[in-house]
């Protein structure tokens, strides 16, 4: 297995018990438009920081899974794009072996930073249950007709993120703005449940929808501060529940996207990716990068608030788990 380097300074940070936060690197170099990612990488490691804790952004460079990018690796993970691969859990071994260059997802992400020790981890949305799945709506033609057998003879797309069978097996606390709304939020809080993953709202019992600040999916449980958050997190270690615990936190209602121009591109969008034939981890940034360009540019600043409110909660709720383990900030 190829080692993982962990930085001084969380390692330092890591062994005094104080407060990290891991980051995910595929939402900058896959998620947000070069050369903005490199402003916002170094903008959310600056908020965890003012949040009390240390910044752990996560990816892997030249086959070395990081903990803790310092500023050339950071360049090198939101640089133009071109060497950097999407990694998740399952292409870890190969890129080591190999010697590549990638971004980690929430899953990947995740993994890494429960295996150094590191308990709470800041993203924009979860990966989950892509829209297409179950049925041949998207993803399903090419228009080379060789797609396979047409439909009802058994074969259907099926697009399932590895990030929930992770965060399933991966004891780490997740803050986000609940799933993408470019997927199926239903089905995915149905393998979340499925799955055993705790999932808390963030001073809300509305499932939050990415650009959007709820979903009317009811949660069953609600949270109101970092301590209560804290308290959870060490129950599940008492009793040994081991999957993930998701905080989902909405986008503020002023920094939202409206709702009738986020329907709208979204249904343009899904119709583009099926007409492109998208497969696999392909889809998710394309979709991404389609409502950038569809709002001009308004998706992106609220997938910037998005993060950049999730990065805030998660710093209070390092500090939270830190002190309740003695270790006051
Ligand atoms: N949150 C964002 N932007 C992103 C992602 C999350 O605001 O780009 C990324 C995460 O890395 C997540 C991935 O793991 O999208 C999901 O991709 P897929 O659907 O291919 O599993
Ligand atoms: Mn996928």
């Amino acid at each position: 297995m190829p080692d993982i380097k962990v930085s001084a300074e969380v390692q330092d940070a890591l062994a005094d018990g104080w407060a990290v936060v891991a980051l995910e690197s595929t939402l900058l170099a896959h998620g947000l438009p070069a050369p903005r990612n490199r402003e916002v990488g170094g903008e959310l490691e600056q908020l965890v920081r003012a949040g009390g804790a240390v910044p752990a952004t996560v990816a892997v460079l030249d086959g070395v899974p990081t903990v803790g990018l310092d500023a050339a690796g950071l360049e090198r993970i939101t640089g133009d794009g071109s060497e950097v691969l999407k990694l998740s859990v399952r292409d870890l071994a190969p890129a080591g072996a190999l010697g590549r260059t990638g971004a980690t997802t929430v899953a990947s992400t995740a993994w890494l930073a429960a295996r150094v020790g590191i308990r709470v981890f800041a993203t924009g949305g979860l990966g989950g249950v892509h829209r297409a799945a179950g049925d041949e709506a998207l993803g399903g033609s090419d228009g080379s007709g060789d797609d396979g057998p047409p439909a009802g003879l058994g074969t259907v797309s099926y697009d399932e993120s590895a990030d929930l069978p992770t965060l399933a097996a991966t004891p780490i606390t997740v803050v986000c703005a609940g799933v993408k709304s470019i997927l199926d939020v239903g089905a995915t809080l149905e393998r979340l449940e499925t799955l055993g993953v705790t999932v808390l709202g963030w001073r809300t019992a509305d499932f939050p929808g990415f650009y959007l600040p709820s979903t009317g999916h009811r949660l069953d449980w609600r949270v109101d501060d970092a301590e209560q958050v804290s308290a959870v997190m060490a129950a599940a270690d008492r009793l040994g529940t081991s999957g993930a615990v998701v905080v989902a936190n909405p986008v503020a209602e002023p920094e939202a996207l409206d709702r009738e121009l986020h329907d709208r591109v979204l249904t343009d969008a899904l119709a583009a990716a099926g007409r492109a034939g998208l497969r696999g981890k392909a889809v998710t940034p394309f979709l991404l990068a389609a409502f950038h360009r569809e709002t001009a540019g308004r998706s992106l600043e609220v997938n910037l608030a998005v993060v950049r409110g999730n990065v805030r909660v998660a710093a209070k709720i390092a500090t939270a788990w830190a002190k309740d383990r003695g270790n006051a900030a």
